[in-house]
């Protein structure tokens, strides 16, 4: 099953970037709570680039989410000074957003993760930033796993994100990631997990979660299957559960929606 990352605890948008100024814990709670009876199977925790101490406001962010929910936690931040502050106080289930896929990036992060058993997201980014290409992501992603096997790492606790770029940025990446995702799913048994920003794809768009749907059926059949995404998006749950009975991820029945809802929910 999709194991959706809950994407609005991110002081990207508004009313986080708000709540973090006023320590206002009950917005940050809210979403908790929302996101993980949407189904969200990770809250996604980003401190954005607004806060003035970035690690404080990881720290009180955690904190708040985990008094609301048990949900585990995507502590998501390009600073690592700043992930290990979200680590330090977190006691949910843990994965770690992200590491950067060069050897001296990963001989941090795959230790780190492994210390508060948790598991990790990987870029493929390198010395040589964002590729642009199939075989750069590809070739990327096989390293992530070389490294993966040399740190003892287990495989099913690393998330691989090809990198998702926005459609009116350039409209023939999204047809060159799914053959990415199928690529990655053959390279180990078992396989990585597949993330991307799904959201990326729509941002600046008109009918954003229209986008998002298309995308995200045509991606998980590929083999995207923990995408970052707006999970209050009914429509977009929806269409993430129809792809999973349309791929025999379980028994059709006419409440198929409120099964897969269920299984997503645990309750
Ligand atoms: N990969 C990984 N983690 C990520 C990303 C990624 N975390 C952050 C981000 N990208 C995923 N989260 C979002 C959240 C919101 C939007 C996009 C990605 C978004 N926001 C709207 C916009 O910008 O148009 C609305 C913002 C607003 O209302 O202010 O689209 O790629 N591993």
């Amino acid at each position: 099953m999709i194991e959706p990352i809950g994407e609005r605890i991110n002081g990207m948008f508004k009313d986080i970037r708000i709540a973090i100024k006023e320590r206002d814990a009950s917005v940050i709670q809210d979403y908790a709570r929302k996101q993980t009876e949407a189904g969200a199977k990770f809250l996604d925790i980003n401190v954005g680039t607004a806060a003035e101490d970035q690690c404080a406001a990881m720290k009180w962010m955690v904190e708040a989410a985990q008094d609301a929910v048990k949900t585990a936690l995507c502590i998501d931040s390009q600073k690592l000074e700043v992930v290990k502050a979200g680590l330090e106080v977190c006691k949910n289930e843990i994965l770690i957003n992200s590491s950067k896929a060069d050897p001296e990036a990963l001989d941090v992060y795959m230790p780190l993760a492994k210390q508060y058993n948790a598991s990790l997201i990987c870029l493929t980014i390198n010395k040589d930033g964002v590729p642009q290409d199939i075989d750069t992501r590809v070739s990327i992603a096989a390293e992530i796993l070389g490294k993966a096997l040399e740190h003892d790492f287990d495989i099913s606790k690393i998330y691989i994100d090809p990198i998702l770029l926005p459609i009116n940025c350039d409209q023939k990446q999204a047809t060159m990631m799914t053959e990415v995702y199928q690529q990655i799913k053959l390279m180990s048994d078992p396989p990585p997990h597949i993330t991307v920003g799904l959201s990326n794809f729509s941002q600046g768009t008109s009918e954003k979660s229209l986008l998002n749907r298309t995308i995200l059926t045509m991606s998980m059949a590929a083999g995207l299957d923990a995408p970052v995404m707006d999970v209050l998006d009914e429509e977009l749950m929806n269409t993430a559960i129809s792809a999973e009975v349309v791929m025999n991820s379980f028994i059709y029945s006419d409440s198929f929606l409120k099964a897969g809802k269920s299984m997503l929910t645990g309750n």
